[in-house]
């Protein structure tokens, strides 16, 4: 550990605190990883953090052999909220194998291609918002309505659940509580473990009312559903098959505190980190108007002019998804991911591991090392996600959805619905970019834009 730099400022009982906002943990740790290099630590309150983020040392992370998903700090902090639901499992909970088998077949291609109809309606609910805000002359709230069509749209293809966000000037208390649980979970890694129930206590006290609160939503949800039977709206979803499905092997099938779990799991995994893709898109868009062009052209061509792109011409906006890349390099909303040792290792020949050790990947600065993406790394260029150089590149070094096992089961959805959203707003829209703005990125275990408004105008005739 003694060869691994660290800050040079190191303070008694608090460790690296010098110049560090409690608030932005992960931008502050970005800018250690550019003082200190490829591997660094961290100390809060007497506590080591390692960080890791040069792609030579995040590729031997990635051999399974060795390591695994590690549940720690802020994932570990939303135990008390997601229990053993898919994301916060512990690797040797069966609850994780049983589950992941039975809802990994809702997001196969046949499901996906069934949720596309709902997508589209949500985001239609999307547009007509738009189109109210622009004859009112009123610029957009982006991250706002960005978390509305996401939650919306997990909440109607996994739960045949309806927020009614676009029908509320306020975030559904369902965001509120969510957004409350996930900052809660952030600031927990902020004092002393031992601690946190005096210094956090109001805090702590709303934690639990939320978490009340987010329970009540799911049960109610599940009552719902229970009563209305399998074969009602909605059969075939997500929750249809943590209700009704048996494991194939096994036969078994979750508990119902489980399907509790699960629920809160892909309400929230499901739609924040969606939103956030879509606003640093959104941002990019608005800031490089040569590649909205060129997006649009591509929509243009491949879509027409038909009001309803099906499944299958998503997939075909080959540019766009690279724009969508793009931001999640420069910006992956789920900004960090840990590993843990299986055995004891060494890290790509030179890092002594013992088994259970763990490791924070960094993935906003792998997605910048200089090694790999070159000296202009902090430029938004989507032509680097063309096929040949993604080819020229070694593996792992792009990895806004994790790794492995435990790499997010909502992968292909998300990139769907953003391809699908983004194409249909720049079919619609000029979308032009306050001067005045810049870039400022919130933390609450996810990253946002803060602040991004943008001003519409229409851009063909109303079909
Ligand atoms: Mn998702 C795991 C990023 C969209 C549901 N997700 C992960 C992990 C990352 C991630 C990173 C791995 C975390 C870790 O190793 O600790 N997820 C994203 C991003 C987007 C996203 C950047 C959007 C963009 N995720 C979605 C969507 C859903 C979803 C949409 C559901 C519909 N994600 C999950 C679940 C897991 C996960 C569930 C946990 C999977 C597992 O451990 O088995």
């Amino acid at each position: 550990l003694h060869r691994i730099p660290h800050p040079p400022h190191r303070l008694p009982l608090l460790g690296d605190v010098l110049g560090a906002d409690r608030r932005t943990p992960v931008q502050d740790s970005m800018r250690y990883a550019r003082m200190l290099g490829p591997i660094f630590r961290r100390r809060v309150f007497g506590k080591e953090f390692v960080f890791v983020w040069g792609s030579r040392l995040v590729a031997d992370l990635a051999d399974e052999t060795r390591f695994a998903k590690h549940v720690g700090l802020g994932v570990a902090n939303l135990r008390p909220v997601a229990g053993d639901g898919l994301f916060t499992a512990y690797n040797h909970e069966p609850n994780w194998q049983l589950a992941h088998d039975v809802l990994a077949p809702g997001f196969s291609r046949e499901a996906m291609a069934g949720y596309h109809v709902m997508m589209l309606d949500v985001a239609a609910r999307l547009t007509d918002h738009w189109d109210r805000a622009l004859a009112a002359g009123r610029t957009v709230d982006v991250p706002g309505d960005m978390t509305k069509l996401t939650l919306e749209t997990i909440a109607r293809t996994g739960f045949g659940h309806d927020f009614a966000s676009f029908e509320r000037s306020r975030p559904h208390p369902f965001v509120t509580a969510m957004v409350g649980t996930l900052s809660y979970a952030q600031r927990l890694n902020t004092v002393p473990a031992p601690l946190a129930p005096y210094l956090l206590r109001g805090a702590t006290r709303r934690n639990a009312a939320d978490i009340a609160y987010l329970n009540r939503t799911v049960d109610d949800l599940v009552r719902d559903r229970r009563t209305a039977g399998g074969d009602g709206p909605g059969s075939g979803d997500l929750l249809d098959r943590m209700l009704e499905t048996a494991h194939p092997d096994t036969g078994e099938r979750l508990s119902p505190e489980n399907v509790r779990r699960q629920v809160i799991t892909f309400l929230v995994a499901g739609h924040e980190t969606t939103s956030g893709a879509l606003s640093f898109a959104l941002h990019y868009l608005a800031r490089h108007p040569d590649v909205a062009a060129r997006a649009r052209a591509e929509v243009d061509r491949v879509w027409g002019d038909t009001p309803t792109p099906g499944y299958e011409q998503v997939a075909k906006l080959r540019y766009l998804r690279r724009v969508l890349d793009e931001s999640l390099r420069l910006w992956p909303t789920a900004p960090a991911f840990a590993r843990e040792a299986l055995r004891d290792t060494v890290l790509a020949g030179e890092h002594p591991m013992r088994r259970g050790a763990w490791t924070l990947v960094l993935t906003t600065m792998l997605h910048r090392d200089p090694e790999v993406w070159g000296a202009d790394a902090e430029r938004f260029d989507p032509d680097r996600f063309e096929a040949r150089a993604v080819r020229a590149r070694p593996p792992h070094v792009f990895k806004p959805f994790g790794t492995g096992a435990r790499a997010c089961i909502g992968r292909q959805f998300a990139l769907h619905e953003a391809t699908l959203v983004l194409g249909l707003l720049l079919r619609r829209y000029d979308l032009h970019a306050d001067p005045d703005y810049r870039l400022k990125v919130t933390e609450r275990l996810t990253l946002m834009p803060e602040g991004l408004r943008l001003r519409l105008e229409r851009r063909t005739a109303p079909a």
